[in-house]
């Protein structure tokens, strides 16, 4: 099972991590995506929940028309786990 990154792990990951932040009051990160309508938001939320099911690995998200807010946090851990970091990666992968 992943470990937590540490506070300063997480600062470090966040600046490779475009548009990411910490979450209040969570130990997890977010980002809110906005797209051009709402077909292309959910076109990204449906290829990133087909990456996230590969990696066994998935969001906390919520759309409203064309907006996406997600959180990453790994349930096991309690935390945010270099799991959280490859599906964030994968998400502005996927976002462009
Ligand atoms: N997704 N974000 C997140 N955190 C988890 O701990 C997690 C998950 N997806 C699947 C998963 N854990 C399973 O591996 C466990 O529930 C067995």
């Amino acid at each position: 099972m992943a470990d937590r990154l540490s506070a300063e792990a997480r600062r470090q990951v966040l600046g490779g991590l475009p548009g990411w932040s910490e979450v209040q009051g969570r130990d997890a990160i977010g980002k809110t995506f906005i797209f051009k309508d709402f077909n292309e938001a959910f076109g990204f939320m449906t290829r990133a929940a087909l990456a996230a099911e590969k990696m066994d690995h998935h969001p906390e998200w919520r759309n409203v028309y064309k907006t996406v807010e997600v959180v990453l946090s790994t349930h096991d851990a309690g935390g945010v786990t270099a799991l959280d970091v490859a599906l964030a990666k994968t998400m502005n992968a996927i976002a462009g």
